[in-house]
């Protein structure tokens, strides 16, 4: 079997880098499910304290592998497009969303179509200063999916998201900074490093305090004030019950910095 997700560890780092370069990692059903297996391993490996999802070569990812749908479709077949997202997108994207972990993508070239998509389901982006950024579904006449309608919107306005998905506009690393898709744009000359760099930054942090937080701000997207703090009190009490409180508080005191479990 091909591996079309090959994965890494350093320093509490996983990074799972999508291995279809000839085709830009370009989304097949296998390579889908490739994923999903390799980040459920991930989200099982207490070792593993921050994933990174990222592209090997050029490309991060084309979104969908185009070839696999071209033939039944210039046939005159028809496609079960419906069950193919709800089979092979929706539970990756719920996997990076409901981990436990800080999920970061790695975006080291092109990201294009549901590859934006996944770039956006995670919880914090880098970009190579090479990359490019785009919703391009609509230039195959598709609507964005994999998620992109519910990501996109909350990163920048209604109107930007809809002009982005409606023009399929080629977005700059520099303007995905502006633009509020990436937090930072390293330079494509040691891009990798310095994501790894970046991403060990989140697993030397508490991992139970983290986790919390991501929770916390997942269910704030859909929720009431009212129920985020009901949660905030839920889940602080838990975080106050972790070795890593204790120790946080008692390095405080004694003026040194915590050694987290
Ligand atoms: C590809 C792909 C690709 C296969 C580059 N597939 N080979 C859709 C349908 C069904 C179900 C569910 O959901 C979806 C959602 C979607 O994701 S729709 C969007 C699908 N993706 C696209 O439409 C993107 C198609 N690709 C492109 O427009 C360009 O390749 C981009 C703009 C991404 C990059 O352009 P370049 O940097 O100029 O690279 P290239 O076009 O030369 O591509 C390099 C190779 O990768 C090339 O193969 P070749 O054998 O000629 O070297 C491409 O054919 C192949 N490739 N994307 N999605």
């Amino acid at each position: 079997m091909t591996q079309l997700v090959l994965s890494r560890d350093q320093a509490g780092v996983r990074t799972l880098s999508l291995n279809n370069p000839e085709r830009l990692n370009a989304l097949s059903g296998e390579l889908a499910s490739q994923l999903l297996t390799a980040l459920q391993a991930a989200a099982n490996d207490i070792a593993v304290r921050v994933v990174v999802l990222t592209g090997e070569g050029r490309g991060f990812c084309a979104g969908q592998d185009l070839t696999e749908v071209a033939g039944p479709l210039l046939q005159g077949q028809g496609l079960d497009l419906s069950g193919h997202l709800t089979r092979h997108y929706q539970p990756v994207i719920e996997a990076i969303r409901g981990m436990d972990k800080p999920v970061i993508a790695a975006v080291n070239g092109v990201a294009a179509g549901a590859g934006a998509s996944l770039a956006l389901a995670c919880d914090l982006r880098v970009s190579s200063s090479e990359a490019q950024w785009v919703q391009i579904f609509s230039n195959i006449a598709l609507i964005p999916d994999a998620g992109s309608t519910w990501f996109l919107p909350q990163l920048v306005d209604f109107g930007r998201a809809f002009e982005l998905m409606s023009l399929a506009e080629k977005v700059s690393a520099q303007q995905a900074l502006e633009l509020g898709l990436c937090q930072q744009v390293f330079s494509a000359d040691n891009f990798a490093e310095q994501a790894q760099a970046y991403a060990e930054q989140f697993a030397a942090r508490p991992a139970l305090a983290l986790a919390l937080t991501k929770r916390a701000l997942n269910a704030a997207m859909t929720g009431t004030l009212s129920e985020s703090l009901a949660l905030e009190a839920e889940l602080q009490q838990q975080a106050g019950e972790s070795a890593d409180f204790r120790e946080g508080v008692q390095a405080f005191m004694e003026k040194r910095s915590p050694r987290w479990r």
